[in-house]
């Protein structure tokens, strides 16, 4: 073969790979708030580069180094791309790995995102199906033409009159992404820039944390916060637009405005927050410093009926869940939070305002972008999860953790340190107990917590010999309630059973 009659395959290669990079951009770009995956994977890159030989680099070219590293991983796409091309001529199979491929590190790098859930993927699946489809028909002439040369100055032709509207459709695909998802963009922008004065920085109340490493910190970092929601794309919803409804049974309807909202002044308190799906052990649960309008104050402004029971709250995306209204006009202070952790309420989290209600899971009570309370009665609503089998009511159950040492781990014998998380938010730990390969339950000892409302790390000291072991814990509530043992299933309405660990003591 004439080596220039590689080149028009490899440009039906570039071509292809253009066009990928842009369809997934514009997904990226209208679906979520992240970058397009080729960002991802530069931001793999830096990962992945020892520390020593990235400060050089940076040093070499200074700001320059995220576009120029952006430029590069685009580069080495399109050089993968035009050898697809080139070897689309000669095999069906190698170019689709090669799309593969690429999509294999894409995905990788768009999952090792912090917060990365299943729609960062799609803007990927967007560009891999962009590029399989793209090449056969960008190649199309080009085989004709090879088959039949009579044709070949034709089918040229054809080809590059192909791979030109293909590479400014996909600049068009591209500029359009951009500008649908500019508005979803743009409040990443405003959260970034609002200020909210009432906000405290944290600092974790003394005597919170046992010191144990390797147990979950006491106060969870907005970044390890669990992230449950049925959204696929989360809502991006600028203050400036937010409204919160409140009516239904009440006296007088009020819309608040997010400036209305701040208006009334802020609470803060420490809430620790769980999931109803959380498995015994699991860690779909945080505590956090939440910053936010107590809801009590503005149902007693809108004047509530007496023969209501519940507020049915409903999210920007439709997600909605019935709270029951005494646990948010009690003095537990449930909040319309709009901080967390002294940030604002970042977006996956609810931006601008979330309820978080002490004592009770997250399906029933901690509606994220929520947009509108009803007062009513349970018997006339029905709400997201409870149409699914699960429980009306969703009070947090008595749980324990250990962390410390982990399943599966290997240690020293003779004396070892364990510790762990309890909780009953709302009602509080009053102790902690652990057993040892079925012996009798020993009291642990408990760290300090600020209020009812959150977690406690405990921490104790057992002897052990070689050999295997399991450790269990159980948690006493201050009401008296004593975990069980029996095990139950997180539907309808979370699980119970104790948390225990198989760990390993080596030889003396
Ligand atoms: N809009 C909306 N709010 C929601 C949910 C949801 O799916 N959509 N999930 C709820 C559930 S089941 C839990 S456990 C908490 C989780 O809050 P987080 O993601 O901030 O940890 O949010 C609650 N609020
Ligand atoms: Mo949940």
């Amino acid at each position: 073969m004439h080596p220039s009659s590689r080149l028009p395959w490899a440009l039906a290669g570039i071509v292809t790979g253009a066009a990928g990079v842009a369809t997934s951009y514009a997904v990226a770009m209208v679906l979520t708030i992240r970058e397009s995956p080729v960002v991802a994977v530069a931001e793999l890159v830096i990962r992945l580069t020892p520390g020593a030989l990235a400060e050089q680099a940076i040093d070499l070219v200074g700001q320059l180094d995220k576009p120029l590293l952006v430029l590069g991983t685009l580069l080495v796409l399109l050089a993968l791309s035009a050898w697809a091309g080139i070897m689309a001529r000669t095999s069906w199979v190698r170019p689709q790995l090669v799309w593969l491929g690429l999509a294999a590190v894409g995905t990788v790098a768009v999952l090792v995102q912090r917060g990365a859930g299943a729609v960062d993927v799609i803007p990927v699946l967007v560009g891999l199906a962009t590029w399989v489809a793209l090449l056969p028909a960008l190649t199309a002439p080009l085989r004709m033409a090879e088959a039949h040369p009579e044709l070949e100055s034709r089918e040229r032709r054809v080809f590059l009159m192909v791979a030109g509207v293909l590479g400014l459709a996909a600049i068009g695909v591209g500029v359009a992404g951009r500008v649908v998802g500019a508005g979803r963009r743009h409040v990443v922008e405003s959260r970034r820039l609002l200020r909210l004065d009432d906000v405290t920085l944290p600092n974790p109340p003394r005597g919170v944390s046992t010191g144990v490493e390797g147990v979950s910190p006491w106060q969870t970092p907005n970044d390890d916060f669990y992230l449950i929601h049925t959204a696929i794309s989360v809502p991006a919803i600028e203050p400036k637009d937010w409204r919160l409804r409140i009516h239904g049974m009440v006296d007088r309807e009020l819309v608040l405005t997010y400036d209305d909202l701040i208006a009334r002044g802020l609470t803060e308190s420490w809430i620790t927050l769980g999931c109803v799906s959380n498995e015994v052990g699991g860690g779909l649960i945080g505590n956090a410093w939440w910053s936010g309008v107590r809801i009590a104050d503005l149902l007693a402004e809108a004047g509530v009926r007496g023969d209501a029971d519940c507020v049915l709250q409903t999210s920007e995306d439709g997600w909605d869940c019935a709270t029951p209204l005494s646990a948010m006009t009690d003095d537990r202070g449930a909040l319309l939070a709009v901080a967390m952790n002294g940030r604002p309420l970042p977006i996956e989290h609810g931006f601008p305002v979330r309820s978080i209600v002490p004592g009770l899971y997250g399906y029933v009570s901690a509606t994220k972008w929520v947009v509108d309370y009803e007062v009513t009665r349970f018997a006339d609503v029905s709400a997201f999860w409870t149409q699914r089998g699960w429980s009306e009511l969703g009070p947090v159950k008595i749980a324990s953790r250990i962390d410390v040492p982990r399943s599966g781990a290997d240690v020293d014998p003779g004396s070892l340190r364990i510790g762990g998380l309890a909780w009953k938010q709302h009602t509080g730990i009053e102790a902690v107990e652990v057993a040892l390969d079925g012996g009798a339950w020993q009291r642990v000892e408990l760290a300090e917590v600020p209020s009812e409302d959150t977690w406690v790390q405990w921490t104790g000291t057992i002897d052990v010999e070689p050999g295997d072991h399991t450790l269990r814990v159980r948690a006493i509530g201050r009401d008296g309630d004593v975990q069980t043992g029996a095990i139950a299933d997180v539907v309808p309405d979370g699980a119970t059973g104790w948390h225990s660990v198989d760990f390993r003591v080596r030889d003396a």
